[in-house]
């Protein structure tokens, strides 16, 4: 029987767009899945979406819809979105799937059975209007963090699972197993912020909440989020369900939950607890990565709306560069277990440095050399030299240095290892002159052995790209005469593999080099102007005139009348620019730094085309002070500089110098 690997993601909430921190946890534990079935396992790979529970009622509420309606168009999408990144997940769990939720249902009532859950009493800060209960913490300025009203103390029957019994086992399951928790550094966090402390009760059911799993002995009860969330590991390979099959026999325990940072306490302290209330063996690791950033801060469902202009959606980028560059981001630039910051211009850099320098330029010059000197036809190598053979001890140590870096979970190291043999052979180019052998036809021989040790070094890193970059992996083994629905990571143990006289075809860029600098303006234009529609959409909608019909009419498009009190909302002052410069790489914008007199503010501003820095410092310039902070290119702005725009010209609106920086202007 082969071996088997069970390796899950988190179970997202559908609560929103989603971005490209999604998708990282998704496309590790992709790679990491791809790795072990070509390493011969046998695979299950777990993800799905948290589908209960208050925040997505309201979202609901909000948009008109059911919950279950909310959800489904959401989800849709999420799958659209691993159907576009190759995610090759066995399944795909739901917690509104009906066994699911049966098995939640029955799990529930197991651990009440046994004495693990009891009824007691919750209590709060409720909020009637949001209908929700609040801790002490939750609350900002002692009101409702929601919708800002008064709030009262209240209490409310709820079960609770008895998490407090499980501290000593769940710090002798840290002893005894050091692997469990990874980095090792959580597994600190978990005993001196959490264990150590003292681990309360949970409240696992709540009456006010309606969307979720029903208690079945107990229908005024739903099931509270980490029970229903957290059995999905579980009940997707069919515990405790009638129609079960072999699966949870087969994978159960999991060998791999990976999850963000911010949700390991959950699967690192009440996880295991449940698992040992219902007597399951536990899960052998858990991994807590980081974050991706955006600008310093964790990139979130909730905070894509503010203004940005880095691209943050999945189908975008796949869309623009392809989704392997976007996988091949993910899996390299986030040092693994850290966070790791996004930006267009690192995307950009890194494909265009890995992707399209090193991987697609073997590939392109060693086809072209092939075909020049070989008609195409693959030639049979000759004697080796000593270069030949540290090239080929490179080559034939890649997959071992690969099962290392599975093994820690070190997904960047494997990427760096497999470019370290593409550099090597880029290097190999160099210092074997091949266009000069192609001269003399007496070195026919050697040129054979060097072009086809080059196209072995092409399957070698194919092969072992096929987990991380799979599309383009399989299309480059495809040139080279390998099918890669066969291809197993034993088959680059020994070089030498690839038959002479195969056909290999003249190869079309595999990767398209991208202009870094045209294409961050390109985008920045984009995202700008998709903010500004946004803005007018949100406002048109947000306070549509009663007698549309009364508009002024005529050749200038009026925007929509708006009161005096709605004018006395944006906060203009007279500032002073003290420095300015050009934001790098960018053709348009000025990093522009004012005093208001009481503070400095820094503006980027789109105005590089028609004014100098010089020509900016010691201007008096009308700010607009209460302006929602962005980031333009990754530098942040905090306001914005008022122009008229007449025709092509662009001119700053200066008040008389003699004004003081700080003047409110009304
Ligand atoms: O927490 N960088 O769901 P969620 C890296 N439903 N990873 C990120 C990320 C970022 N900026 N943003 C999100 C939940 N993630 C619960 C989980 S599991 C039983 C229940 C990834 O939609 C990361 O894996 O908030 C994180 O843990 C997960 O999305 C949180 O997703």
């Amino acid at each position: 029987m082969k071996d088997t690997f069970y390796i899950t993601t988190p179970i997202y909430y559908p609560s929103g767009n989603w971005h490209i921190g999604t998708c990282y946890t998704t496309v590790i534990c992709d790679a990491i899945s791809r790795f072990y079935r070509m390493s011969g396992k046998d695979v299950f790979f777990l993800t799905g979406t948290d589908e209960h529970g208050q925040k997505i009622e309201l979202k609901a509420k909000d948009a008109g819809v059911t919950p279950k309606e909310y959800v489904d168009k959401i989800v849709a999408d999420l799958k659209d979105i691993w159907g576009l990144l190759d995610i090759s997940y066995d399944r795909f769990i739901r917690t509104t799937d009906d066994d699911h939720q049966k098995t939640v249902q029955r799990i529930f009532k197991k651990l009440y059975e046994n004495g693990d859950i009891y009824k007691s009493e919750y209590s709060g800060w409720y909020c009637t209007p949001c209908e929700s209960f609040f801790t002490e913490t939750q609350l900002v300025d002692g009101k409702c963090p929601d919708c800002g009203k008064p709030v009262t103390k209240q209490k409310e029957e709820s079960y609770f699972f008895r998490l407090s019994k499980y501290a000593d086992r769940i710090l002798e399951l840290y002893e005894q197993n050091p692997e469990f928790l990874q980095p090792k550094s959580r597994m600190n966090e978990m005993i001196n912020n959490f264990i150590k402390p003292g681990l309360q009760d949970l409240c696992v059911s709540r009456t006010s909440i309606k969307w979720g799993v029903p208690v079945d002995f107990d229908p005024n009860h739903t099931v509270y989020v980490w029970i229903d969330a957290l059995s999905n590991y579980i009940s997707a390979l069919g515990y405790l369900n009638d129609n079960k099959g072999d699966l949870f026999e087969k994978f159960w325990p999991a060998d791999l939950h990976m999850t963000g940072k911010e949700i390991i306490r959950f699967h690192a302290i009440i996880w295991p607890a449940i698992l040992m209330a219902l007597d399951l063996p536990l899960p052998k690791k858990i991994y807590g990565h980081g974050w991706l950033l955006i600008g310093g801060d964790k990139l979130s469902k909730s905070k894509q709306d503010k203004i940005n202009t880095e691209l943050t959606d999945p189908k975008e980028i796949v869309a623009r560069y392809g989704s392997d560059a976007l996988r091949y981001f993910l899996l390299r630039e986030i040092p693994f277990g850290s966070d790791g910051a996004y930006s267009n211009e690192s995307l950009l850099t890194r494909i265009n440095t890995d992707l399209v320098n090193d991987l697609g330029n073997l590939v392109s010059r060693t086809s072209a050399m092939i075909n020049q000197s070989f008609g195409g036809v693959l030639p049979a190598p000759d004697k080796k030299e000593e270069i030949d053979n540290e090239l080929i001890a490179l080559a034939e140590g890649l997959h071992q240095a690969l099962v290392t870096d599975i093994e820690q979970l070190n997904v960047p190291k494997a990427l760096q290892d497999i470019f370290k043999l593409i550099g090597r052979a880029n290097k190999y180019i160099d210092e074997t002159t091949p266009w000069v052998l192609a001269k003399n036809p007496d070195l026919k021989p050697r040129l054979a052995t060097v072009l086809y040790n080059l196209a072995e070094c092409i399957r070698v890193s194919a092969v072992a790209l096929l987990p991380f970059i799979p599309k383009s992996a399989n299309v480059i083994l495809g040139y080279f005469g390998v099918d890669a629905s066969k291809a197993s990571l034993d088959s680059i143990d020994k070089f030498g593999q690839l038959t002479p006289g195969t056909v290999i075809a003249k190869v079309s860029p595999i990767f398209p080099r991208i202009d870094v600098k045209k294409e961050l303006v390109a985008i920045d234009e984009m995202m700008i102007k998709r903010h500004k529609e946004k803005q007018k959409n949100t406002e048109k909608s947000a306070d549509k005139p009663v007698n549309d019909n009364k508009k002024p009419q005529g050749l200038v498009d009026h925007p929509e009348e708006i009161t005096i009190d709605e004018f006395f909302k944006t906060e203009l002052r007279v500032a002073k620019v003290i420095a300015c410069e050009k934001v790098e790489k960018s053709d348009k914008l000025l990093k522009i730094k004012l005093s208001l007199g009481y503070e400095e503010r820094q503006v980027v501003s789109g105005i590089a085309q028609y004014y100098t820095p010089e020509e900016m410092v010691g201007k008096k310039v009308v700010l607009v002070a209460n302006l929602k902070p962005a980031r333009l290119r990754g530098v942040d702005s905090q306001g914005m500089i008022l122009c008229a725009e007449d025709g092509n010209k662009v001119s700053i609106i200066e008040p008389d110098n003699s004004l003081t920086e700080g003047s409110r202007i009304r």
